[in-house]
């Protein structure tokens, strides 16, 4: 009786706050950081505001503009309340709200839930302080909250990506709680960058995004890792609920063209936010205004459905991989991506991603290529991904099929590899997996079927939970690789992205391997590549 009463004591009270906003598509907008740094000004946003508005970017939907970090006083006023540093900010928060309020778009802030600002060592944080910030926060007129992570375990360490605290949701709860008693619609963008585990499970439940990663770095290396780290969050993506990969590097100089629509294409079909981090003014390149206006991406990223991409097929010798996302109206997007940075002329076969025939249309070349079935031949430039939005779909009239699964527990493991029993509920689909897989280990799988010679496909159950946070800002890549050796012939190596949101989440990666015979005594040996250790495994599956 008491929850009754009480539920209907919410119901009552509930016309009289409003909520965090589930808005059913992915954030789109600017953001200061990726050209500013910490160092925002009234006059820089003004400029960049004004800018979303002479390139017609406003109208294709990039409303919100988000000064962030280093906005602030020093002090808190006598309230406790935060203060815009008036040199930096001379009209302070609530006129620039209503500025941006004026030119029709929205007034993004910017806080974290630590002792100190990130970028800073004397900028008030918003931890102790949740309920009076975003109170602040909804006086200003602020339409979102972007929710950051320095300085979260102590007054003095900025970055603290290990603690309990530093990764525990409790922070972000609060501060949740505290936008959702403002009588103010917000929407809750959590910046906790992915670090400790299952992330996308909590953090979809309270913000409309959520960091899944390290920073972008101004170079193409971080679309590698920041892709990789993605993959497992589809699991979490949904209308209001979307993995955000960071704000876009497109127009800061650090890509070709081709680069950026290759980087623009992959976090508009994993349904990251489209947050422009270059300057809007007569130095942005042309290239780089068409495409963040190309309207067939735009529509893509805010597809109804809200469907995250999947990483489908991967060849990593040959430099490619196959991403298909799911879309409203029985539509799909495919995504083929040359991580080579030279031109290469691929081959696939689209029964082997489950499609018999379909309509497509090139999205950035605009054209429609027809009806397309079986066998395509992609010639794909450097660093180019090639986006085909495919209507009409078909399932195709023989569909692969499953010939055995071929758990780890059934193979013969040597050296370092353990094969490992799993909390209950977990390494899907055995609950074993093979772990410790190093340099001189090896898992010898015996016995494997094979209705005809040659390449088959298999798909490797594996689990890579080997994140990169301070590797981030090098070459850290989120990737462990592994070699696979079929009779004896000569191996070859993939890069297995993440998995999932822990160590016991299994993934699944396609992968075609070649040397196969006939009959039921086909061998397969997965090793390590190197002296770096390999995907947990779980088992595989192959299918002809
Ligand atoms: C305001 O910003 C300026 C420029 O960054 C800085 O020098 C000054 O210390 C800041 N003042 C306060 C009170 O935060
Ligand atoms: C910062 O806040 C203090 C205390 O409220 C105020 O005296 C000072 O003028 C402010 N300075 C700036 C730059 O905003
Ligand atoms: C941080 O500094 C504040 C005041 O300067 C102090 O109250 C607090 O205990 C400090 N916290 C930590 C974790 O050092
Ligand atoms: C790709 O190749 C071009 C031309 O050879 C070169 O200028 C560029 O630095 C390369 N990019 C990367 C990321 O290595
Ligand atoms: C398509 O490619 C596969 C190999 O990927 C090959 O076995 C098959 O014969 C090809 N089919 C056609 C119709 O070319
Ligand atoms: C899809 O198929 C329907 C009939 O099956 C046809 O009317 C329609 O024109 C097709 N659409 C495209 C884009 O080809
Ligand atoms: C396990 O391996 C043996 C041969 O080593 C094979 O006979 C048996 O069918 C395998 N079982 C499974 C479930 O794969
Ligand atoms: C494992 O989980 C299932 C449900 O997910 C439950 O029915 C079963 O009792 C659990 N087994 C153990 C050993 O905890
Ligand atoms: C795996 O290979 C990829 C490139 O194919 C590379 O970027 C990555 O660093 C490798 N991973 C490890 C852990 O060595
Ligand atoms: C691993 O191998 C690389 C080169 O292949 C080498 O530079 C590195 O020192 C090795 N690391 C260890 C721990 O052996
Ligand atoms: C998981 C991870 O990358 N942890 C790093 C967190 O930061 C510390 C200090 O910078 C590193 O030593 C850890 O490796």
């Amino acid at each position: 009786m008491a929850t009754m009463t009480s539920i209907v004591l919410l119901l009552l009270a509930s016309p009289l706050c409003a909520t965090i906003v589930r808005s059913p598509a992915p954030p789109m907008g600017w953001n200061s950081y990726n050209s500013y740094s910490c160092n925002p000004s009234e006059a820089i946003i003004k400029l960049n505001a004004e800018g979303l508005i002479s390139t017609g970017l406003k109208d294709l939907g990039y409303t919100l503009v988000t000064p962030d970090c280093g906005w602030q006083n020093q002090s808190r006023d006598a309230q406790q309340q935060m203060q815009w540093n008036a040199t930096l900010f001379p009209s302070g928060g609530e006129a620039l709200g209503k500025y941006l309020h004026g030119l029709g778009l929205r007034f993004g802030l910017y806080s974290g839930g630590g002792y100190h600002q990130c970028g800073s060592y004397d900028l008030p944080g918003s931890l102790g302080y949740e309920e009076i910030d975003a109170k602040t926060f909804a006086a200003w007129g602020g339409d979102s909250l972007k929710y950051d992570n320095c300085f979260s375990t102590s007054n003095d360490t900025m970055v603290d990506n290990d603690s309990e605290e530093a990764q525990s949701p409790a922070r972000f709860e609060k501060m949740a709680a505290s936008l959702d008693a403002q009588s103010r619609d917000f929407q809750f963008f959590i910046c906790q960058w992915g670090i400790g585990e299952n992330v996308g499970d909590w953090a979809s439940q309270i913000g409309n995004t959520w960091r899944m990663s390290n920073d972008i770095y101004n170079a193409w290396r971080s679309i590698w890792r920041i892709s990789n780290q993605v993959v497992p969050y589809y699991r979490n993506t949904r209308p209001g609920a979307f993995p955000d990969m960071d704000m876009l590097i497109v127009g800061l100089d650090a890509l070709s063209a081709e680069e950026e629509r290759f980087h623009y294409s992959m976090w508009a079909i994993n349904k990251s936010p489209l947050l422009i981090g270059a300057k809007l003014d007569s130095t942005l390149p042309a290239a780089s205004l068409k495409t963040l206006s190309n309207q067939d991406v735009i529509s893509i990223n805010q597809d109804p459905l809200s469907k995250q991409a999947r990483l489908v097929k991967r060849y990593t010798e040959e430099e490619w991989d196959v991403w298909l996302g799911e879309l409203s109206e029985n539509r799909q997007v495919l995504g083929i991506a040359n991580w080579r940075n030279e031109s290469q002329s691929v081959e696939l076969d689209l029964r082997s991603i489950g499609i018999g025939e379909a309509n497509a249309k090139d999205v950035w070349a605009a054209e429609s290529l027809g009806s397309l079935q079986r066998n395509l031949t992609i010639d794909l430039t450097a660093h180019e991904m090639k986006l085909l939005l495919l209507t009409n779909i078909t399932a195709p009239q023989v569909p692969f099929e499953s010939t055995g699964y071929y758990p780890a527990s059934n193979a013969s493991l040597s050296g370092s590899a353990t094969l490992s029993t799993c909390p209950n509920g977990t390494c899907h689909p055995t609950g074993l997996k093979a772990a410790d897989i190093g340099q001189d280990a090896s898992i010898t799988f015996r016995s494997i079927k094979a209705k005809s010679s040659g390449s088959k496909l298999l798909g490797v159950d594996f689990i890579n939970y080997d994140y990169a946070t301070t590797t981030a800002w090098d070459w850290g890549s989120n990737t462990r690789n592994l070699s696979v050796e079929v009779n004896g012939g000569q191996s070859k190596r993939w890069a297995f992205p993440l998995s999932g949101e822990n160590w016991y989440e299994t993934g699944r990666l396609s992968i075609e391997a070649d040397g196969f015979v006939a009959g039921a005594s086909n061998e397969v040996v997965f090793r390590a590549v190197g002296n770096s250790s390999a995907p947990d495994i779980v088992g595989f599956e192959v299918f002809e």
